[in-house]
């Protein structure tokens, strides 16, 4: 009896997360408009089940596409009759997701108590909610975590703030996590979390940016897509809110903000990973962040962190008009790029959204910009798709390290700059 049932959960288990046994993920470097035409039209094609890690925008830019194992034999021979020169990046990408897991398990096992956390290894939300009490009880009088509200599933919402004191002080906001699929980006905020709150009161510079300006850091900004990666599908992207007419689930957060809504770049479809949703701020999620910024009022820096493509970027992506601070943006982000690279050599190129990656309506710091946040940046972190999602967890202090440098310059230039 007792082994019937135990096989029933196994089974059940089995069944709720989804397996990418025999998917590829695949580049193409394209070599004209007409094959850029043609991979742009795979994006309307619904059968073959493309999942876009890199979507095909310019001849410039390559195009990861993950391929699942039923639909690879028809994609291979449908690059090979139309000259399309294609390479495998990800042989075997159900094997890597399983080496994620095991190596997380083992961290696990290790792991013990939140105290001793590993910031070189992947954690699930429950970890990382634990985290930040630990941090608080460690730095009392710098760190608090507040609640912003509830996501979708009703997972509570938080913020680290890193403040010594002062009303309504100018503010940095920090988020990471945002897409639930780029695990490296939380795990960056995790261990910048740490490094704010460990080097106050012995890095100068940043001493003395806290005791002027306020750091807010949202780790989990999308809590539900982040849960559903460790249960259910890893390459979840987007929250898991029910689309009502749909059996799809789930918004694009990064179309969902009110700039340029609906625009060039989002998708109508609640089946599409980059689907806008029904109206601007329709996930409670991103509300939640709104809602904060807005009571708040005196944010100065709003920074999005995701992953992967190593860029540095700032507005627009809802156009390719040039923001008024088009000049003062790109040199901040330039120079802070050179200390990211510094580090261990990692290139990162700096641009405006729609014309580094592409066009992108709906996305927060378009959206902080146009509220009046002058210096609003986006970061890709690693890699540039050798592992795109799953970066190995030894890349993770690595990648935060080089990051902090680049994160530090956007600090120390908002502190030396009022306005
Ligand atoms: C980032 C910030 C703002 C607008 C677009 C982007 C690119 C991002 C996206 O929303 O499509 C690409 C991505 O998720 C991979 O991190
Ligand atoms: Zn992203």
């Amino acid at each position: 009896m007792k082994a019937v049932w135990l096989l029933l959960v196994l089974v059940a288990a089995a069944k709720a997360e989804k397996t990418f046994i025999g998917d590829q993920v695949l580049r193409i470097n394209l070599q004209s408009q007409e094959q850029l035409r043609l991979l742009q039209s795979l994006e309307h094609e619904e059968e073959w089940q493309l999942d876009f890690w890199l979507h095909p925008v310019s001849t410039d830019l390559p195009v990861d596409i993950r391929v699942p194992s039923s639909s690879l034999s028809s994609v291979k021979d449908f690059f090979l009759t139309h000259n399309i020169p294609f390479t495998i990046i990800i042989q075997n990408l159900q094997g890597l997701i399983e080496m994620e897991k095991i190596e997380m398990e083992e961290n696990q096992k290790k792991e013990r108590s939140t105290k001793n956390i590993n910031f070189g290894a992947y954690h699930t939300l429950e970890t990382i909610y634990s985290w930040m009490d630990t941090l608080v009880a460690q730095y009392p009088n710098l760190v608090t975590k507040e609640e912003i509200g509830k996501s979708y599933e009703n997972r509570p919402m938080y913020v680290l703030k890193f403040s010594t004191g002062g009303a309504n002080r100018p503010a940095i906001w920090i988020d990471t996590g945002i897409h639930s699929r780029e695990w490296v980006s939380p795990a960056t905020g995790l261990w910048t979390a740490n490094k704010i709150a460990s080097d106050f009161g012995s890095d100068t510079s940043l001493t003395s940016l806290l005791n002027t300006m306020d750091i807010y850091m949202l780790i989990l900004a999308n809590p539900d897509g982040y849960v559903y990666t460790h249960t259910n599908d890893r390459m979840w992207r987007k929250t898991r809110s029910i689309n009502s007419g749909s059996s799809c689930r789930g918004v694009d957060p990064n179309r969902n903000w009110d700039a340029g809504f609906g625009g060039p770049g989002a998708s109508t479809s609640p089946c599409s990973d980059s689907y806008h949703g029904p109206f601007a701020h329709s996930e409670i999620e991103v509300k939640n962040v709104v809602d904060l910024i807005k009571s708040h009022g005196n944010f100065k820096s709003f920074i999005s962190v995701h992953a992967y493509s190593q860029l540095l970027m700032y507005p627009y992506g809802y156009t390719c008009a040039d923001v008024a601070d088009k000049a003062e943006l790109d040199s901040i982000g330039r120079e802070a790029a050179q200390k990211l690279t510094s580090l261990y050599g990692t290139y990162y190129k700096v641009g405006n959204i729609c014309n580094i990656i592409y066009p992108a309506s709906g996305g927060s710091i378009d959206w902080s910009y146009d509220s009046g946040i002058k210096y609003s940046f986006a970061f890709e972190l690693r890699d540039t798709g050798y592992y795109g999602f799953l970066l190995p967890a030894n890349q993770i202090i690595p990648t935060a390290s080089e990051t902090w440098l680049a994160l530090k310059h956007i600090l120390e230039y908002v502190r030396d700059h009022p306005y």
